[in-house]
């Protein structure tokens, strides 16, 4: 089996003005799409090849595992951003939201605190842990999944991500996708 590059869930220019469609050229058409490309070419003639993503995640490392994860969460970064996102969240996830952060904005402010904070390149996560949602930051394609918690909600903290809109403004870029791009039906989905 080989792995594909996934469609976006939606066209490279929706997210216009707060993601370009030069960003999703480089970032999904050449970033995203290497890692895939790699992957493959890791895997190809090995017991591997037959593996699915997330076999594979469990007991790689090195480049394999840095290919692996970086397919997983670029996949899953875009089915967390949508052109009729940001605001809050509604239902279940509001609700645990309120019960392990106090509320939203206290969320909020944590989870846009370590994305803008972690140093480096890395990954911003709402995740649950233990039957309660925290929030998390790894390195560079490191996720939840080796620290026994499931993601729910991430931002690409690499500096691919938000250079071209953005430049060094990362805080920028964190606090506009909160605002304006979160698809939480697809976090909650993931809860
Ligand atoms: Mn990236």
């Amino acid at each position: 089996m080989s792995f594909e590059l996934p469609e976006l869930p939606f066209a490279q220019d929706a997210l216009t003005p707060h993601m370009s469609a030069e960003t999703f050229e480089y970032h999904y058409g050449k970033h995203h799409a290497a890692y895939v490309k790699n992957l493959n070419a890791l895997i190809d003639g090995t017991p591997l090849a037959d593996q699915s993503l997330e076999e594979i995640l469990d007991s790689a490392e090195g480049g394999l595992f840095n290919n692996a994860a970086q397919h997983f969460n670029h996949s899953f970064f875009w089915n967390c951003l949508s052109p009729n996102g940001g605001g809050e969240p509604q239902g279940e996830l509001a609700a645990a939201i309120e019960r392990d952060f106090g509320s939203y904005a206290a969320f909020s402010e944590q989870f846009a605190k370590a994305c803008a904070t972690h140093f480096g390149s890395g990954w911003g996560w709402l995740v649950t842990k233990d039957g309660k949602l925290e929030v998390m930051s790894t390195s560079n394609a490191d996720l939840p999944s080796k620290h026994g918690a499931k993601p729910l909600l991430t931002i690409d903290v690499w500096e691919h991500a938000y250079y071209i809109d953005y430049r060094n403004a990362r805080p920028k870029y964190i606090e506009t996708v909160m605002k304006e791009l979160v698809n939480w039906e697809f976090v909650a989905s993931q809860l």
